[in-house]
C-alpha cells in the first residue's frame, strides 16, 4: 500500500495521515468548499476538492470520493468515524471499484447497523442482554405483556437507531401503547424504518465498551476498556482507560464477551462493543460500532498501540503481530472533547473565529486537534475543536494532568467545553469513581463554572440591569440576543 486516501476532515484526517506518514504511505485529502484552508489539505501529499460545505454534497458523496480515489491512484480509503465510516453501500462501492476499504467488511456493517441483527448474533454465543424482545415489535399487544413481564420502567429502543437515537422510556404500563406509538412513528421519520424492541431500563449504567481488532486470518483480541459515562445528551463529553471500577474478572469476561460478539461476524479491522453495567456490576451488550472511534486515544496510551497503523496492516493482509495474553494495560489516560458549544447557554454550538488558540505541552499531554489560531469553526460540521488526552501512571496522575493541561489551553473568540471539563475533573464524585450516566445531569448548573474576569462580571451585572429595566412588552427573544451579543462572544475562555 503506497498511496490511501482520507475520507474525512477536522482532528480525525490529520490523526489518520500521520499514522500513515510514519508508515512511508502517501496521503491524499478530500475537502469541501469551506475546508479549502484546512490543516488536513495542507498536511496531506494531495488534494482532491469534493464539493459544497454540507457534508451530504461533499464528505458524504461516496461516488466523488471514490473517483477522487481512482484520480490520485490511491489504493484504500479510510472513513474515519462519522460521514461514512459504517455506510455498508459504500463499503460494497469501494469493493466494487477494485479499493479496499480500512475497515470491517460490509456485511459486519450491515449486521451492526441495525441493533436487532446485531443482538441476534451476540445472542448465539451467550452474550449477556437486557431482557426484552428479541424480535422487532408487530403485536402491540403481546409486546405489552412481554413489557409486564420484564417489568417497567422499559425501553422502547428503534432497531435502525444506535447511539441513543429512537429511545424512549416507558414508565407505567398505562402509557405503553401511547409511548410504543410515538416510537414507531418516530423511527419511520428519522430511520425510515419503524422496527422497535423493548428491554427492561436500566436506571443507573455505566457506559462500558470494549475495544477489539480482527485480522484476515481470523485471529480477534480485544484492547480492554473504555469508560464513557460522563455524557450529556448521548453527547461523550470525557473517557477514560480503564475504568475506574471493572474488577480484572469483570475485565476479563467483559473482553471475552466483546471477542465472541466480533467472531460472530467475522470481524475484520478494529471495533468496539458497547455495554451497559448495572449498579451490582452486571454487564449487558448493546450495541457494536464497526469504525475506528472518536476516543480510540485513551485505549493508544494505556496499549502502546497505534490503532490507525493496525487498521492499515489488517487492510494489506498483516496478521496481528501479538496474543491476547501478550498484551497489558499500562497506566491511565483521560480524554476530554473540547467543543465550540457554551456550557452556560444550555451547550449550544458557539462558533467564530479562534482569537487566540495556544495548546496544553508537557510530559503526558497529547492533543489531536484540527485548528490553528486565526481560523474560523466552519458551522457545517462537529463542534469539535480538539481533544485533550492526558497519561499517567494512574488515575489520580492522569487527572491532575487534565486539570493542569485545561489551565494552560487558551482559546479566545469561542465558547468552548473546557470550563466544563475541569468542573468535572475537579468534582469529588467524578474523582472517587462512583458516578454513572446521569453525572452531568444530577452535578452540572451553569452557575457550577467559576466566573470569569472582573470585566466580564460588570458587563454581566449591566446586562441584568438593563434586563431588568426594560419595558415588559420587549421579548424573552431579544433578552437573549443581548445575552449572546453583548457580551458572552467576547468572555475569555472560563478555566
Ligand atoms: C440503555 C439504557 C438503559 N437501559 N438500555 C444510550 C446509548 C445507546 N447505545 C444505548 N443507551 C442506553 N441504553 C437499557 N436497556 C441507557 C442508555 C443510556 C446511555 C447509555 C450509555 C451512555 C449514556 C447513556 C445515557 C442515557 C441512556
Amino acid at each position: 500500500m503506497k498511496k490511501i486516501l482520507i475520507a474525512n476532515r477536522g482532528e480525525i484526517a490529520l490523526r489518520i495521515m500521520r499514522s500513515a506518514k510514519e508508515m512511508g504511505i502517501k496521503t491524499v485529502a478530500v475537502y469541501s468548499e469551506a475546508d479549502r484552508e484546512a490543516l488536513h489539505v495542507r498536511y496531506a501529499d494531495e488534494a482532491i476538492y469534493i464539493g459544497p460545505a454540507p457534508s451530504s454534497q461533499s464528505y458524504l458523496m461516496g461516488e466523488n470520493i471514490i473517483a477522487a480515489c481512482i484520480a490520485t491512484g490511491a489504493e484504500a480509503i479510510h472513513p474515519g468515524y462519522g460521514f461514512l465510516s459504517e455506510n455498508a453501500a459504500f463499503a460494497k462501492q469501494v469493493q466494487a471499484a477494485g479499493l479496499i476499504l480500512i475497515g470491517p467488511t460490509p456485511e459486519a456493517m450491515e449486521i451492526m447497523g441495525n441493533k436487532l441483527s446485531a443482538k441476534a448474533a451476540a445472542l448465539k454465543h451467550k452474550i449477556p442482554m437486557v431482557p426484552g424482545t428479541e424480535e422487532a415489535i408487530t403485536d402491540v399487544e403481546e409486546a405489552k405483556r412481554r413489557a409486564v413481564e420484564v417489568g417497567f420502567p422499559i425501553l422502547i429502543k428503534a432497531a435502525a437507531g444506535g447511539g441513543g437515537k429512537g429511545m424512549r422510556i416507558v414508565n407505567r404500563v398505562e402509557e405503553f401503547m401511547e409511548q410504543m406509538e410515538l416510537a414507531v412513528s418516530e423511527a419511520i421519520s428519522a430511520f425510515g424504518d419503524g422496527a422497535v424492541f423493548i428491554e427492561r431500563y436500566v436506571s443507573s449504567p455505566r457506559h462500558i465498551e470494549i475495544q477489539v481488532l480482527g485480522d484476515t486470518h481470523g485471529n480477534i483480541v480485544h484492547l480492554f476498556e473504555r469508560e464513557c459515562s460522563i455524557q450529556r445528551r448521548h453527547q461523550k463529553v470525557i473517557e477514560e482507560a480503564p475504568s475506574s471500577i471493572l474488577t480484572e474478572e469483570i475485565r476479563k469476561e467483559m473482553g471475552a464477551c466483546a471477542v465472541a460478539v466480533a467472531r460472530a461476524v467475522n470481524y475484520v479491522g478494529a471495533g468496539t462493543v458497547e455495554f451497559i453495567l448495572d449498579e451490582n456490576l452486571n454487564f449487558f451488550f448493546l450495541e457494536m460500532n464497526t469504525r475506528l472511534q472518536v476516543e480510540h486515544p485513551v485505549t493508544e496510551l494505556i496499549t502502546g498501540l497505534d490503532l490507525v497503523k493496525e487498521q492499515i496492516k489488517i487492510a494489506r493482509g498483516e496478521a496481528l503481530a501479538y496474543t491476547q495474553d501478550d498484551l497489558k494495560i499500562n497506566g491511565h489516560a483521560m480524554e476530554l472533547r473540547v467543543y465550540a458549544e457554551d456550557p452556560l447557554n444550555n451547550f449550544l454550538p458557539d462558533i467564530g473565529t479562534l482569537q487566540t488558540y495556544k495548546t496544553p505541552k508537557g510530559n503526558g499531554v497529547r492533543v489531536d486537534d484540527g485548528f490553528e489560531q486565526g481560523m474560523e469553526i466552519p458551522i457545517y460540521y462537529d463542534p469539535m475543536i480538539a481533544k485533550l488526552i492526558t497519561f499517567g501512571k494512574d488515575r489520580d496522575e492522569a487527572i491532575a494532568r487534565m486539570v493542569r493541561a485545561i489551565d494552560e489551553y487558551e482559546i479566545t473568540g469561542i465558547q468552548t467545553t473546557l470550563g466544563f471539563g475541569k468542573f468535572v475533573m475537579t468534582h469529588d464524585v467524578f474523582i472517587s469513581g462512583q458516578f454513572d450516566t446521569h453525572f452531568v445531569s444530577k452535578y452540572f448548573h451553569s452557575d457550577s463554572l467559576e466566573s470569569g474576569t472582573d470585566e466580564e462580571a460588570l458587563i454581566a451585572a449591566l446586562a441584568a440591569i438593563i434586563a431588568l429595566k426594560k419595558p415588559k412588552t420587549i421579548s424573552s427573544a431579544s433578552d437573549q440576543q443581548l445575552k449572546n451579543t453583548a457580551w458572552r462572544k467576547n468572555r475569555t475562555q472560563l478555566s
